[in-house]
């Protein structure tokens, strides 16, 4: 076990500005805190055999950016939070490797194309089972990895790596507090009432809208995240009334305006 390597990591993220950084030690996930649970040849022992610990980090995308999608704004943002996270995830591992601990990122989803998805929409890796495992947060009914800083309005990455380093804790209370909005807002009915993990989303039909909205150029869709209730964030951004999203309404007619004004460009 090394503090002073694990310490070391924890500088360099916040020097990066990356908010979360988590450790797993990989055998949480041989004991399956719940089921359905990753397979065996989903696990970051089985991907790589040599690893000791995953080290997860979270980068948030921002709400007010968010409440416009889909939109080009939005688009955009999730590229460059993904391209972040890819160059991030490539640095801790080459710190790591040159320090000998040698390490590999894997990359923030791993799929060529939306429609390969409607085919099979599994990646070889998760991340959010790997952020839950590294006490970044627990899944929602949106299916999505809740984080008490952003709710699950933050994007994942995880590196692989052969240091052993302390582990942080899962953690235990339940973010998700099951209001339903996120069922509610789907607009393709993708979502269900009931329970992470015995309701899932119908993975089909949510990337059947991903990639209509990939061919306007407005992709990813995004609203099951938009309108979650948790997350220190919606404080931040002034944003804690989810009414704001029931529709036009008065709460908020300057909001609905801004929206409106920014989805009437970039895309089709
Ligand atoms: C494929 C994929 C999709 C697909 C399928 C959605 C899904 N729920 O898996 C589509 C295109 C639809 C999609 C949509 C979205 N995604 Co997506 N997606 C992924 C991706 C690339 C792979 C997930 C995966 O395959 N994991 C591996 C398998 C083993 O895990 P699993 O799918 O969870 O399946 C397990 C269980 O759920 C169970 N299971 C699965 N299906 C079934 C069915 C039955 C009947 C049963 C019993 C069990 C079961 O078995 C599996 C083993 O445990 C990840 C990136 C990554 N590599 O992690 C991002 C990721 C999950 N997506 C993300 C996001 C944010 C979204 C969207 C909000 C869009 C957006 N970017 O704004 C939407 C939300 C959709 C939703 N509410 O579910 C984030 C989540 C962040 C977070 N805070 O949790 C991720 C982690 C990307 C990232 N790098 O941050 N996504």
């Amino acid at each position: 076990m090394s503090p002073d390597l694990a310490r070391e990591l924890r500088e360099k993220c916040s020097g990066l500005d990356i908010p979360l950084v988590g450790f797993a030690p990989v055998d949480r996930w041989e004991s399956p805190p719940f089921e359905p649970w990753v397979p065996a040849e989903f696990r970051p022992a089985a991907i790589y055999p040599e690893a000791r610990t995953v080290i997860v980090i979270g980068l948030p995308v921002s709400l007010p950016i968010l409440d416009t999608t889909p939109s080009i704004w939005y688009h955009e943002l999730y590229r460059t939070v993904n391209s972040l996270l890819d160059g991030f995830g490539y640095r801790i591992a080459s710190f790591l490797s040159a320090r000998g601990y040698p390490s590999i990122p894997v990359p923030r989803d791993g799929y060529g194309h939306v429609s390969i998805l409607k085919e099979r929409p599994v990646a070889f890796f998760s991340h959010r089972h790997a952020a839950y495992c590294a006490g970044l947060g627990t899944f929602g009914v949106n299916n999505m990895l809740l984080s008490r800083e952003f709710g699950p309005r933050v994007r994942f990455t995880s590196i692989l790596t052969t240091a052993l380093l302390p582990p942080d804790p899962v953690v235990e209370e339940e973010l998700c507090i099951r209001c339903g909005k996120c069922v509610e807002a789907c607009p393709v009915r993708a979502l269900e009432e009931g329970e992470y993990p015995k309701v899932l989303t119908d993975k089909r039909t949510c990337a059947t809208r991903a990639e209509e909205l990939n061919r306007r150029f407005i992709s990813p869709c995004g609203l099951c995240i938009r309108v979650c209730p948790v997350g220190r964030d919606r404080a931040l951004y002034h944003r804690e009334d989810t009414g704001i999203y029931e529709g036009e309404n008065e709460l908020r007619s300057d909001l609905h305006r801004a929206w409106a004004h920014v989805r009437a460009y970039g895309g089709r």
